[in-house]
């Protein structure tokens, strides 16, 4: 079985883009299943059911959804096997920019809009530098030098990835990144792999419920804003 990883901002186009990607490769004879890694809801789980996709929507709810991904990925990978897939492809929303769903050995995709602004590639940190493809959707609604300046960008971020438009609501483009998925890496292991990049190291109070501000209810890992010393005027 293929597992790849689709990471990317919410509503940036990562549904759009699998579904119209995944398609082909069922036309193909290829058995592919879909799993949703979000926080708080995700309606995606519908879409991928009545285009006849098996899918499993995990929520993370209030543990973070990156190690949420880490410590359940192994058993999403088992029910894939179970259902007989060929392919699984694992859709993260909801990551905060210090993180990237991907893992060593198998396809990393990132997806971005061009409406998201030319300073969010900057932005989003490891889940587009750590990518093998960045698929950039929603390019209909620009201008050409937008998209320009948009995968310009994106190439200063990530000089290695292979860039891809897509706009997901005709699926164009969607052929030519069925063909990379189709030649994505096959049985992997995926027990005693290792992440592309190292969940947040934060252990505070907060990630334990507390809700009170305040020094002494910091405990853990803390770390301050760095504010510049008031300039003394000795004059
Ligand atoms: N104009 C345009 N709209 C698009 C394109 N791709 C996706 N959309 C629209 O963008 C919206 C969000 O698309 P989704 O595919 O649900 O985005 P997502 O990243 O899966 O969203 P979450 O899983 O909720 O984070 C939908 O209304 C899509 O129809 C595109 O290339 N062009
Ligand atoms: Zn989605
Ligand atoms: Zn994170």
């Amino acid at each position: 079985m293929q597992l790849i990883t689709v990471g990317g901002p919410p509503a940036c186009g990562k549904s759009s883009v699998i579904l119209k990607t995944i398609q082909h490769l069922r036309e193909e004879g290829l058995k592919v299943g879909v799993v949703k890694f979000d926080c708080l809801s995700s309606q995606d789980a519908e879409l991928f059911q009545e285009a006849g996709f098996p899918v499993l929507t995990g929520i993370s709810s209030n543990y973070c959804p990156d190690h949420y991904f880490v410590t359940n990925i192994e058993d999403c990978e088992q029910w894939g096997r179970r259902e007989g897939l060929d392919v699984l492809i694992s859709e993260s929303a909801g990551l905060c920019n210090r993180c990237a769903p991907h893992i060593k050995g198998f396809l990393a995709v990132c997806v971005l809009d061009n409406l998201s602004g030319v300073g969010t590639p900057r932005k989003v940190g490891p889940m587009l530098k750590t990518a093998d493809l960045v698929v950039i959707t929603k390019g209909d609604i620009v201008s050409q030098a937008e998209r320009e300046v948009f995968a310009y960008r994106v190439r200063q971020v990530n000089a290695k990835a292979r860039i891809l438009f897509l706009n997901g609501i005709t699926g164009q483009g969607s052929w030519e990144l069925s063909r990379l998925w189709r030649d994505a890496p096959d049985d992997v292991p995926l027990t005693g792999g290792r992440m592309r990049f190292s969940v947040p190291t934060a252990v505070c109070s907060y990630c334990f419920g507390e809700l009170r501000i305040g020094e002494e209810h910091q405990q853990g890992t803390v770390r301050k804003i760095r504010i510049p010393e008031p300039e003394t005027n000795a004059g």
